[in-house]
């Protein structure tokens, strides 16, 4: 990617340095030190966050890297993720402190869970889930709203030993079919609907509907029962294999003796987006996993138990949810917020106003939330009183340096001169399973746009297309060297396509998919996957930073560009745009606006052939915009598969808008 470097050079003109707050600073967890102490002994480092859990067993190695790619952590020990997230906070006099601050889409729809009370919900979950004939190995897929019973099935799950496998509420019946089949689910975990935007979903059917498929397919699978929370009181149709959870959960036990499993011990697997081809099933274990987790959720978000109130806004249904809502911060006996449904129901200060309410310190989101809120305006947040907030974080995407600035500024308290918190632009996937890279935030001053170090314990590098490293000031491929604690262990049931997918490219290197460079200082900017660098006229250019160049006019709220075939040039530039609020429909002009906007920030090569201002665009429910329909709209093309879009109503909508043109 070398022959990126001078359109790479342009981002490095970001001048912007936020340095932690001196009182923050002070207080820090984690503080320099951190990244001597783990470059001088990594294993040792390791070894030392797993100090931090409780265990059974101790284990003989911290890592196993005899037969890579195929890592063992903390080889010989025993250990319980559930008793970890759970029983050991109760145990430790802190019964009474709440878990979770649950908040229903319905305003007043309420409830507010203590460690004691979840540990009696996750033991009869689990004595209900035995009774349903679920024993250790066996795999649950949990298709559910965001609503305490899901927390409390992967927990109950996982003090079992039985992996789950959350499945995203918006997926198809077909999606979750096959997610079912492909890792074997006896047991599907659902809810009659949940609440969004204002109204009651369902979620049943579609449950009913895969069922019905699983039944249909060759091979012997078959699942056994249907556990279904009654979430809004909706009819559902109902057959033999149901159970409602108020039967079968409420009424059992709420004593149930945890046994430890092995350090290795599957835990659970989680379906990438499958934006092409077929969905992997990501394999993550549980020793290894939670201390990743749960270390870095200390670490980077500087958790302080006692007094944060902490709210990670993901969905269950993706990575995120897994480990920075679920097993990170439960470990580290976080209180949190957890909130069933839409930003903008029933009005778009939603998230604000639960701020104000709950007294949130850290808050955790993702960039195409930000840009959606700027698009709204700023005089959104600044009716609520955010002033408890005292860390922000991102992840998700790149996050365009326009898009951190307001971030800090209304979300953040800077805005009329105020200190502001320190941001930390976390970079991970759902195959790391912990955040890899990322300021850490009493330590590292802040870039906009850039996600800085390695943490420590982790080698991160950018290599060229022979594995060497780069220099500061250079592009190419992010690429891992050594192996840490939650990295995934397989794809389930596949291993040889694991070898391939992951560390076919370069011999003993995980490849991330992703595109990065180093900055002249040597910090690391994330460009996106390396199939969104486009080539027009033989320069590479990458989609993100023409879309940071067209959000950072005052008219943009929103941008995602393709490269479109183009007989001339190779490929095109086409970018899709949203207005902000305040611009209205932007004036006549505001495609040449644009075009030009972009020669200016970037150089005349990266001009977009074609600016559409359209209403929407087309994401997946993590936030990641699916460029590949994009692309069929510019290449005038029927478009291609949209089940795995958030809301599939978007490409209607944008086609229209093609159509008008
Ligand atoms: C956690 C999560 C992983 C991909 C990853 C990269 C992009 C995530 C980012 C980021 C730039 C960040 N990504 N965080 N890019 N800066 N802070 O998102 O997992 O859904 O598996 O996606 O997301 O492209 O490779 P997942």
């Amino acid at each position: 990617m070398s022959d990126s470097n001078e359109t790479l050079a342009n981002l490095a003109h970001e001048q912007r340095r936020f340095a932690p707050p001196a009182a923050f600073a002070e207080s820090a967890n984690v503080t320099e030190e951190a990244y001597a102490r783990a470059d001088a002994d990594r294993l040792a480092f390791w070894e030392a966050a797993a100090e931090r859990l409780d265990w059974g067993q101790k284990w003989d190695q911290v890592l196993d890297w005899s037969n890579p790619p195929f890592a063992k952590w903390f080889t010989g020990a025993t250990i319980n993720a559930s008793v970890n997230c759970v029983d050991r906070h109760v145990e430790a006099g802190r019964g009474d402190k709440v878990a979770l601050h649950w908040v229903g889409e319905p305003e007043g729809d309420a409830r507010d869970i203590t460690y004691a009370q979840l540990l009696d919900e996750v033991s009869r979950a689990a004595n209900a889930l035995t009774e349903l004939g679920v024993r250790k190995g066996d795999r649950v897929a949990i298709y559910m709203p965001m609503i305490p019973e899901t927390v409390i099935t992967m927990l109950a799950c996982a003090r079992l030993g039985a992996p789950h496998t959350v499945v995203f509420g918006g997926f198809s019946s077909d999606a979750l079919a096959s997610r079912i089949i492909d890792c074997g689910a006896k047991v599907v975990v659902t809810s009659d609907g949940g609440y969004r935007r204002g109204a009651a979903s369902a979620l049943k059917p579609a449950v009913d509907e895969a069922v019905a498929k699983v039944d249909a397919a060759d091979g012997d699978l078959a699942v056994e029962h249907v556990l279904v929370v009654r979430r809004t009181g909706q009819d559902v149709a109902w057959t033999e294999r149901d159970v409602w959870w108020h039967d079968a959960v409420d009424t059992a036990s709420a004593q149930h003796t945890p046994e430890l499993h092995d350090s290795e011990h599957p835990l659970y697997v989680m379906y990438t987006s499958g934006t092409t081809g077929k969905p992997k099933g990501i394999l993550h274990t549980t020793g290894g996993y939670l201390v990743g987790t749960s270390y870095t959720h200390w670490s980077v978000f500087d958790l302080k138990p006692e007094s944060d109130v902490y709210w990670c806004t993901a969905d269950v249904g993706w990575v995120t949810g897994h480990s920075y809502m679920v097993y990170g911060p439960l470990a580290n006996g976080a209180t949190q917020v957890l909130y069933e449904g839409t930003p903008d129901a029933p009005h778009k200060g939603r998230w604000w106003e639960i701020i104000e309410k709950y007294g949130v310190t850290i808050f955790y989101t993702a960039p195409t939330a930000i840009r959606t809120f700027m698009k709204q305006g700023d005089a959104i947040p600044a009716k609520f009183d955010l002033s408890s907030i005292r860390l922000l974080g991102s992840v998700g995407e790149p996050i365009n340096p326009e898009a951190y600035v307001w971030y800090r500024d209304h979300i953040g308290g800077a805005k009329d001169g105020g200190e502001g918190v320190p941001i930390v632009d976390t970079w991970w996937q759902t195959e790391t399973g912990q955040i890899l890279i990322s300021p850490l935030p009493g330590v590292t001053h802040g870039k906009p746009g850039s996600a800085m170090r390695p943490l420590p314990g982790i080698s991160a590098d950018v290599v060229d297309d022979e594995a060497r490293s780069v220099g500061d000031g250079e592009g190419g491929y992010l690429v891992l060297k050594e192996p840490w604690p939650a990295m995934l262990r397989t794809l389930w049931g596949d291993d040889d396509r694991f070898v391939e997918t992951y560390w076919s490219r370069w011999e003993g290197l995980y490849f991330a998919g992703d595109g990065a460079k180093k900055d002249d200082d040597g910090d690391l900017w994330v460009l996106g996957r390396v199939d969104d660098v486009m080539n027009v006229s033989g320069h590479r250019l990458s989609t993100t930073e023409i879309e940071s160049a067209l959000v950072s006019h005052p008219s943009v709220a929103e941008a995602a560009v393709v490269g479109a075939a183009d007989d001339m040039t190779g490929q095109a530039v086409v970018a899709f745009v949203i207005l902000r609020e305040a611009a209205g429909d932007g004036g006549a002009e505001i495609e040449t606006e644009l075009r030009n906007h972009v020669g200016r920030e970037i150089g005349a090569i990266a001009k977009p052939r074609q600016v559409m201002v359209v209403p929407e665009l087309p994401k997946t429910r993590s936030g990641k915009i699916m460029r590949r329909l994009l692309k069929d709209v510019a290449e005038g093309r029927e478009v291609g598969d949209t089940q795995t879009l958030a809301d599939a109503s978007v490409m209607d909508l944008i086609k229209a808008r093609e159509a008008a043109r």
